[in-house]
């Protein structure tokens, strides 16, 4: 009888296109996180892919082909795979986290917290060095059940992360309610800084948020050196993306950890939009000293400006003279201002950002800023 059930279950199974679960085709690849911090690697992104032959394919290709009642079949699979990968491919004294997409209705899979327990205790694998990335889901969802299933996945010591933060769904409300330990902004955001400037204030302010409600911050879609030198000049712990590295199978990990470098080691503006950066922090510094006094030592050598990081910088490149250098000095002129006459200060503060915006557009268009994301040949489309 329970035979009868067991292959009956698994004709319907196979009827229902799960193929592609069974034929061992799905792997996880590792995108690594960086902590700008020290320049360590802290964890990796296990990304679902499909191996087929030589090509390699992303979820949005295969997922359609995995039906629902098949999805926590697909998470046991990519977990059991990567925290197998994480004991065996590398030093598990190391520490490194591997974080794990989780479709959001999985966490009230009543079958869900027995996968992963399970798989733990299979690979003896400490529960702190594993993160679950919350993903979005169309359904209208309990709230409160989602709400304790996570609590109760924090209380077994793992951390919890909100993927994909500043899209329609994962939303300022998902941020205040959902009990989670790292925030993740859409890769959208980062990705598209080198031309968009501005958009470093999305960063600053969430980063802002972030720290206030004892939260790490990830941003993901760092594809270039000048992306990941703007971050660090606003503070920013974590960056995964292409700049950094691509997502490679599990044997390639240790000898890229090796050899990986980050290209930019300093609080010191390295380029342009390191430079806006600083600027913007500035800027920041300055409302929230609104209504105090300047600290001495700025009153002192505001007026010079040589003194600030980006003055050194222009220094080093001598770009003092530029448009954009002139708009800084003028910007020297105003800044103790902000509390006396803030037209001024801000006619100062949007006159050096602007003029540094122009140039760095300028600068994408004549290809000086660097296109060559600064890691190795991109992996994830060779072979596997
Ligand atoms: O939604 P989530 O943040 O989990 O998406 C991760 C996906 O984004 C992966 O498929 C990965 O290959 C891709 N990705 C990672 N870094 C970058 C990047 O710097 N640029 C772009 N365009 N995609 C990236
Ligand atoms: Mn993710």
């Amino acid at each position: 009888m329970a035979k009868f059930r067991e292959g009956s279950m698994r004709r319907r199974t196979s009827r229902n296109g799960s193929a592609i679960m069974t034929d061992g085709s799905i792997r996880p690849f590792f995108q690594p996180i960086v902590d700008l911090r020290n320049g360590r690697v802290s964890g990796f992104e296990a990304l679902a892919r499909r191996i087929v032959g030589d090509r390699v394919a992303a979820p949005c290709e295969f997922l359609p082909g995995i039906p629902a009642d098949e999805r926590l079949a697909l998470f046991r699979s990519i977990l059991d795979q990567a925290l197998g990968s994480m004991t065996t491919a590398l030093d598990p004294g190391a520490g490194y986290y591997v974080t794990i997409n989780v479709e959001r209705r999985l966490f009230l899979d009543a079958a869900f917290f027995a996968v992963l327990q399970d798989t733990l205790r299979a690979w003896s694998y400490p529960p702190r060095q594993l993160v679950l990335e919350i993903l979005e889901d169309d359904r209208i969802e309990d709230e409160s059940a989602l709400i304790a299933s996570l609590r109760g996945v924090r209380d077994l010591g793992i951390r919890v992360a909100l993927d994909d933060i500043g899209t329609a769904h994962a939303s300022l409300i998902n941020i205040k309610n959902l009990p989670v330990d790292i925030l993740k902004l859409d890769q959208s955001f980062a990705r598209e800084l080198a031309a968009k400037p501005h958009d470093l204030q999305f960063v600053l302010s969430l980063l802002s948020l972030a720290r206030g409600l004892d939260k790490s911050l990830v941003i993901e879609g760092v594809e270039t050196v000048e992306i990941l030198d703007a971050l660090m000049i606003l503070g920013i712990e974590f960056a995964q993306g292409y700049g950094i590295a691509r997502p490679m199978p599990p044997d390639r990990l240790q000898a890229w950890i090796d050899t990986y470098r980050v290209p930019v080691a300093t609080r010191s503006p390295q380029s342009l939009l390191g430079a806006f950066a600083s600027h913007l922090s500035v800027i920041e510094t300055c409302r929230i000293l609104m209504h105090q006094p300047l600290p001495i030592a700025w009153k002192e050598e505001c007026r010079n400006p040589h003194t600030c990081e980006i003055g050194r910088y222009f220094d080093r490149c001598g770009m003092h003279e530029t448009s954009f250098g002139l708009a800084h000095k003028r910007f020297h002129e105003v800044m103790t201002l902000y509390g006396s006459d803030y037209s001024l200060w801000k006619s100062g503060a949007d006159g050096f950002a602007e003029a540094l915006a122009l140039q760095i557009g300028k600068d994408i268009e004549t290809g000086q800023a660097s296109e060559d994301p600064g890691s190795p040949a991109p992996l994830e489309d060779e072979a596997a």
